[in-house]
């Protein structure tokens, strides 16, 4: 089809989430022109699709908020521990009416394709509603798990129910009452959707492949004395959330398991237990790095679940055997409670696996579940799937998707640049800490180097900047080798690409920290940019 261009900006931006939001406003405040484009009609990203039941964000509240400006901290309250799906898009509608974001977003379109042009050394961006638009830099805020991964199970086509992903979530509420409910998966989504739909639903039919470890949130409203001193505290804990390994501000414990009794061990992990959130992973150093330290946890989660479910057979079903916090840490609201239900039943898919979907139902190896509605908690085809969802193609025209298809997963240098590429910056891409940490303070740190790095080039008279081959294949390796060191690479999971059919293996996330990381990026910035080419204007 016959495009038409528009415009021309100094920036355009992919996606209104978290991570575009701030780069407008970055941007802007610095002065260059910035469109961000958006497929949705509102702010949000992921928090705008995922409007599931019991969706909720598994980081502390208090810390998964921009820290940019000091007037919006202390403006914006957040109710409780762990903020449910709701409370946060009002936030980001609240950061977008505060700064006037909207007037840079054109809602409703998709970005589908944007090629670099060597002559003019311009990105040429396309958008699905047949337009065009020029800009020098083109910058991806995207998400990391925002490309939803349904299997292609046969016969969803000839489903008489309704079916969701929950991750694209109908805005109308969907009505479970009096319904024969189906979820497949028991993921992050999963343990998120099943109680909120077993309260509801007639009945619930849990389709679980791999049981998940799982441990409570503990979640609460939060007391305004603890919010008054969080607030008045902030710029401390934000130098502390910034430099520590998971953007929150608490470290592993710095001792060994293996150095405390077994009676010591299971008085800190019950301590842990009782503290809730993301604090059992932290108990000890050693737990994503030994066999043997890894088991002892494992050892106590798995003890908790058959405590909590009371039928034996189905406490046996929902015993998880991957090393414990090698997936994405779960945290839960009566997630094992849930199975005490009498409306709830699991099925174990692995034992008799899906063979397809029926007009009336699901049917395994075994049996057939007749269902009203089916729930997909599948998940997603993370970090690459949603860049590979945008035709990018760098120099000579050549993909971003078949460069990362050769061999290796993903080669980027620090995460936010790939060689081959000029003028083209990630937001959270491939190999950058995000994933595995606080995102909004991986987006922020991303925002403002990729700002800074802008600006320099204003500065500085230089017309591309582009990652070397060689940095980036550096990069690659140090990730890898991190990577390495843990018991991460031995589960399979979305981290490793293992969750989606024929995606190259890999381990496409920097581990070591993002105060580590923030470290690199600061030092690959004050040494001008080493490991980019710099190309200056050339006045003949
Ligand atoms: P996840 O963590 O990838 O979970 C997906 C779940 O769906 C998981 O239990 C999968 O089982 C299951 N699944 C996927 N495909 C199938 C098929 N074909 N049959 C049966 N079961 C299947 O995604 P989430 O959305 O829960 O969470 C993603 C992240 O979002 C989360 O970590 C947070 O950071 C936010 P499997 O384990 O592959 O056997």
């Amino acid at each position: 089809t016959e495009t038409k261009e528009v415009a021309n900006f100094d920036a355009v931006v992919v996606g209104a989430g978290f991570s575009g939001l701030y780069m407008v406003y970055r941007l802007r405040e610095a002065g260059f022109s910035t469109r961000a484009y958006e497929a949705g009609d509102g702010v949000g990203g992921v928090w705008y699709w995922n409007r599931y039941p019991g969706a909720r964000c598994d980081i502390e509240s208090i810390y998964y908020n921009y820290t940019f400006s000091d007037e919006l901290l202390q403006e914006w309250t957040w109710s409780s521990r762990y903020a449910e799906q709701p409370e946060i898009l009002s936030y980001l509608n609240y950061v977008a009416d505060k700064f006037d974001l909207r007037r840079d977003i054109q809602f409703k379109t998709r970005i589908t394709a944007a090629h670099y042009n060597e002559t003019t050394n311009r990105w040429q961006i396309n958008m699905d509603d047949g337009t065009s638009v020029s800009a020098k830099y083109f910058i991806t805020g995207v998400g990391c798990l925002s490309a939803a991964s349904i299997p292609t199970f046969k016969g969803l086509d000839s489903f008489e129910g309704d079916w969701y992903h929950a991750g694209h979530w109908p805005h109308d509420k969907v009505d479970f009452q009096g319904k024969r409910v189906g979820v497949i998966g028991t993921g992050c989504t999963g343990v998120q959707v099943i109680p909120a739909i077993a309260q509801e639903a007639d009945r619930l039919m849990v389709f679980q492949r791999t049981p998940q470890y799982s441990t409570p949130a503990q979640n609460h409203p939060l007391d305004p004395e603890f919010i008054r001193q969080t607030k008045d505290n902030y710029s401390a804990i934000k130098r502390q959330i910034r430099e520590s390994f998971m953007g929150t501000p608490y470290m592993p414990r710095d001792r060994s398991v293996l150095d405390d009794t077994p009676e010591e061990r299971q008085r800190v992990f019950e301590e842990a237990w009782e503290q809730g959130g993301q604090a059992l992973p932290f108990t000890y150093k050693d737990l994503v790095f030994d066999e043997a330290a890894n088991e002892t946890i494992a050892d106590f989660v798995r003890s908790k679940i058959r405590e909590i479910v009371v039928d034996p057979a189905v406490a046996e079903k929902l015993m998880p055997k991957y090393y414990f916090a090698t997936k994405r840490p779960v945290i839960d609201t009566n997630y094992f409670e849930t199975y005490n239900r009498e409306n709830v039943t699991l099925v174990d898919v692995r034992q008799a696996a899906i063979q397809e979907i029926t007009p009336k139902g699901l049917r395994t190896s075994d049996m057939e579940y007749e269902l009203d509605i089916l729930v997909f908690a599948t998940g997603y085809d993370a970090m690459t799937g949603p860049l590979f969802k945008i035709d990018i193609r760098g120099r000579d025209g050549a993909a971003l998707k078949e460069k990362w298809a050769e061999g290796a997963q993903t080669r980027t240098y620090l995460g936010i640049a790939t060689a081959g590429f000029p003028n083209f910056f990630m937001i959270t891409g491939p190999e950058s800490p995000s994933v595995v940490t606080n995102m909004l303070v991986s987006i922020e740190q991303h925002v403002e180097w990729i700002a800074d790095c802008i600006q320099y080039m204003r500065e500085h008279g230089v017309e591309t900047i582009e990652a070397k081959a060689e940095a980036e294949e550096g990069w690659s390796k140090h990730c890898r080798e991190v990577a390495d060191s843990t018991l991460y690479t031995k589960t399979d999971s979305w981290y490793t690409g293992a969750n989606i059919a024929d995606k190259p293996l890999g381990f496409p996330i920097y581990l070591g920290g993002v105060g580590p990381y923030r470290q690199i990026c600061n030092e690959v910035a004050d040494k001008g940019y080493e490991g980019f080419s710099l190309i200056s204007f050339s006045i003949h």
